[in-house]
């Protein structure tokens, strides 16, 4: 299974996410993220993947959220984790991976995101913390879900 994570980075009332211009997800918004490796814990990995992407360093990110993803294409399963942080440095930077924007939050594109970002992001803004699970049909359209709020943190 896959490991994946998703960064928000918070200035309210603004969010950055990032237009990925290749591989999966691209042509979506999406916060920062990637696969996480082997040598590094699930937060570091979300730290680098989000420096490496739009040059923002996230100070003390926090974990909110863990979905399953699931496929009826056969697609790999991918477990991601989900942080907010409201501390930051740097100024966002366009990579040949992705252009990033910052978006106020009653602005959010969610018709061009994830169809799953529209459930979990909400929980995120509100600093609440969930867990759950998607399964996406071979439209790639959600065939079900089950997303909680849970109060013990991560
Ligand atoms: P690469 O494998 O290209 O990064 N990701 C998802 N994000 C959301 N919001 N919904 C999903 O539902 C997702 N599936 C994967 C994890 C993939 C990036 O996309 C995220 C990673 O940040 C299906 O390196």
């Amino acid at each position: 299974m896959k490991i994946e994570t998703v960064s928000i980075i918070y200035n309210p009332p603004k969010i950055l996410l990032e237009m990925k211009k290749v591989r999966f997800g691209k042509g979506k918004y999406n916060g920062f993220g990637g696969r996480v490796e082997e040598y590094e814990s699930i937060k570091e990995s979300a730290i680098r993947e989000t420096l490496e992407e739009s040059r923002m360093f996230m100070i003390n990110p926090i974990k909110k959220g863990e979905i399953l993803f699931s496929f009826q294409n056969n697609e790999q399963n991918h477990q991601v984790h989900f942080f907010r942080a409201d501390k930051f440095k740097g100024i966002p930077k366009e990579t040949e991976e992705m252009a990033s924007k910052w978006f106020s939050i009653n602005q959010i594109p969610y018709d061009k995101m994830w169809p799953d970002d529209k459930y979990w992001l909400p929980l995120l803004l509100e600093n609440k913390l969930f867990k759950g699970n998607f399964e996406f049909d071979l439209e790639g359209k959600i065939a079900k879900y089950e997303l909680k709020e849970i109060k013990e943190p991560f």
